[in-house]
């Protein structure tokens, strides 16, 4: 039987609406993503084709017109509450004391303990099932509208699903997840537009732009933890069981909530999410725990605008005030020049900071900070401190400008600003002590020499204490100058000199890649190694022939065409060789050998058989080009478990995501 395109609609939209109950409630994916595509632009053109079909709460229609005037003021159909804190056991005893008692119990009472998530309080209003408004909390009485940006978040059903509530309002809280925001800041920096102090602000202005579609591409989340009105419908005795009865609906739920029984379980639960505080996707500030039981919450009622049954049980901060006594500038191994703020020492984020990075001096002019400011600095998980703000009304009198200095702190070398580029440099090159140090630790470092035992401090001292002047003196240490360093024994001498040894039989694409010329990554290294072969070619390559390689663009080939024309790079290369560095001749291989050639793979995850780098040396052995992201070149993603973000774009842009076993069956 075929169907009238009307029909076809309804069924594509059932289906569309089921598929993303499964991905975004369930978290459990009902279709691979390519099929859900195929149905949405089924949908999308058969919407265009028949225009008369498209209703509001079409899975297509998400993102709406511009709004042209102010957001329009929203009344709650029950108040939005808010919560009281406590930070500390002793707070805690006391509220679950005052609960106990007002209850007339000593029995131990049940709570709902869920995340405190770090965003913006959102209602939202079904009528028949249908999203018809959603508000911002406002002053808790009235927020503001703003349905029209909430509909472009994708867990946002437009209709419910089930046995739904004629007229329902519900509570949650918008997220930016974590990626999103550090995705946004960084691409935000490069191109000079609005940088967000942290994920919450970044929560709060994306539901406030005018344009919904700027929102739609903000990334954005939501978890609905409490109901406000619902009507036509018989609601459980037990907050738990009435998430459980919103979540049927459609509504996604945070997946870490949890009914425990008595205040000494909540503790656990509060000390278990800090534990998984730095793995979850999104920023949460505290646990809340919640009397279960309805009839209770009625019982304990309200102070002021905050509820007797309901307490918010606070996380260390991860934002603090302190004051920036001194910016300092740091050279990398590329003659990069980056600002340093120097801190009073402050506890954030559960350690004490007293550094925090400034990025470039852009990031300090849109700051606008000064030496001996006090700012509010931002630790959050395993991200470098970051300065967040000044607090402008606290700036002292004698407060400082910071000025990039002309000359590199380190060597005294010129120091230069690309054109069109945030970025300053030293131009001492390996003249200058602090790029000679991260130019060896780089060379050291695993993907490239591979010297096992040569670790960071090491490289500092011998660095310091001169005997390592230039890469090749590497492979002049003796046992006596390595001896005579600190914590450095006879045993862990010898057997760096052993590893060092080692580290002479290597790879042509190893050895160019440990060069650290700029912009030249592993994947770079293996291409400028298996299409010019030798190490004479690589030296005199010209800009015009680097460009005839697959991938090697204008900014690449220069530095590479640089660095060759300097001639202690030069120097140092011959001295390497001279010292025994050594590589297998790279000989053509047939096309039968290089069955990969021309593909580009990408592996994620975590493999049983084999480390991802064991796997991608055998894909290159092969002729494949190994990238460590994915784009629309991609030929294949090999996903391991653990897969995340990678897996999540492969999926996105369509490109054929493997297993384990058929990788094996590629690489034998
Ligand atoms: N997880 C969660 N966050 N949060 C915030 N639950 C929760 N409950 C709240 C608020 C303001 O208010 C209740 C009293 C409904």
């Amino acid at each position: 039987m075929t169907l009238s395109p009307e029909q076809r609609v309804n069924e594509l939209r059932k289906a569309i609406n089921e598929h993303n109950y499964a991905y975004y409630v369930l978290d459990e994916p009902s279709v691979p993503d390519a099929e859900y595509d195929r149905l949405l632009r089924e949908l999308q053109a058969l919407e265009q084709e028949h225009p008369e079909l498209i209703s509001s709460d079409s899975p297509t229609q998400r993102v709406g017109a511009k709004v042209e005037t102010s957001f329009e003021k929203v009344e709650h159909l029950r108040p939005m509450l808010s919560l009281d804190n406590v930070f500390n056991d002793d707070e805690l005893n006391a509220f679950s004391k005052r609960v106990n008692e007002r209850l007339v119990t000593s029995d131990p009472v049940a709570y709902v303990c869920e995340p405190k998530l770090d965003g913006s309080a959102v209602s939202l209003i079904y009528e028949e099932g249908k999203l018809v408004k959603a508000a911002t909390r406002g002053d808790g009485r009235v927020g503001e509208d703003i349905t029209a940006n909430v509909r472009t978040i994708k867990n946002v059903p437009l209709t419910l699903r089930g046995d739904f509530p004629k007229l329902v309002e519900v509570r949650g809280e918008v997220f930016m997840p974590k990626q999103s925001f550090e995705e946004h800041n960084a691409l935000a920096r490069e191109s000079g537009e609005k940088v967000f102090a942290n994920p919450r602000n970044a929560a709060a202005g994306s539901l406030r732009q005018k344009d919904p579609s700027i929102s739609a591409k903000r990334n954005l989340s939501i978890y609905v933890y409490s109901l406000g009105l619902a009507e036509g419908i018989e609601l459980a005795n037990s907050h738990y069981q009435r998430l459980l009865q919103i979540k049927e609906w459609g509504l996604p739920i945070c997946p870490e909530i949890k009914c425990v029984n008595g205040i000494n379980e909540t503790l656990k639960y509060y000390h278990s999410i800090l534990d998984k505080r730095n793995d979850l996707p999104y920023e949460i500030d505290g646990v809340v725990y919640k009397v279960d039981s309805i009839d209770a919450q009625e019982k304990l009622g309200f102070v002021a605008r905050a509820p007797r049954w309901a307490i918010a049980h606070k996380f260390p901060a991860q934002e603090e005030i302190t004051t920036l006594e001194k910016v300092e500038f740091q050279v990398g191994r590329t003659g990069a020049i980056t600002p340093v703020a120097r801190l009073t020492p402050v506890f954030v984020g559960g350690v004490t900071v007293s550094n925090a990075t400034l990025h470039n001096m852009d990031e300090i002019k849109r700051l606008d900070v000064h030496q001996g400011d006090t700012v509010i600095i931002r630790r959050a998980g395993d991200v470098i401190p970051q300065v967040v703000s000044v607090v402008l009304e606290r700036r002292p009198e004698n407060a400082s400008s910071v000025e990039m200095p002309t000359h590199c702190p380190v060597c005294d070398s010129p120091v230069e600003r690309e054109a069109d580029q945030a970025i300053y440099r030293c131009t001492g090159g390996l003249f200058c002590s602090a790029q000679r140090k991260e130019s060896v630790k780089h060379f050291a470092s695993r993907k490239a020499m591979d010297i096992d035992g040569l670790g960071d401090k090491l490289v500092e001292q011998l660095s310091e204490a001169e005997v390592i002047k230039s890469l090749a003196d590497l492979y002049r240490l003796t046992q006596e100058q390595l001896e005579s360093m600190e914590r450095m024994g006879e045993k862990s001498a010898s057997n760096l000199i052993a590893a060092i040894e080692k580290s002479k039989s290597t790879t042509f694409g190893k050895f160019i890649y440990a060069l650290g010329i700029r912009e030249v990554g592993e994947v770079t290294a293996q291409t400028l190694a298996n299409e010019l072969k030798t190490i004479e070619q690589l030296t005199q390559a010209t800009e015009e022939q680097l460009l005839e390689l697959s991938d090697i663009g204008p900014v690449v080939a220069h530095h590479i065409v640089s660095f060759f024309d300097n001639d202690e790079n030069v120097k140092i290369i011959e001295d390497l060789i001279e010292l025994g560095v050594h590589w297998p001749a790279i000989v053509e291989k047939s096309a039968d050998e290089m069955p990969l050639k021309g593909k580009t793979i990408v592996l994620t995850g975590t493999f049983e058989t084999m480390s991802r780098n064991v796997a991608k040396e055998k894909l290159v052995e092969l002729g494949a080009k190994v990238s460590g992201s994915v784009s629309s070149k991609t030929s294949v993603v090999y996903a391991g478990p653990g897969a995340g973000s990678k897996l999540k774009k492969a999926q996105d842009l369509n490109i054929p995501v493997e297993d384990e076993e058929a990788l094996l069956k590629v690489i034998s």
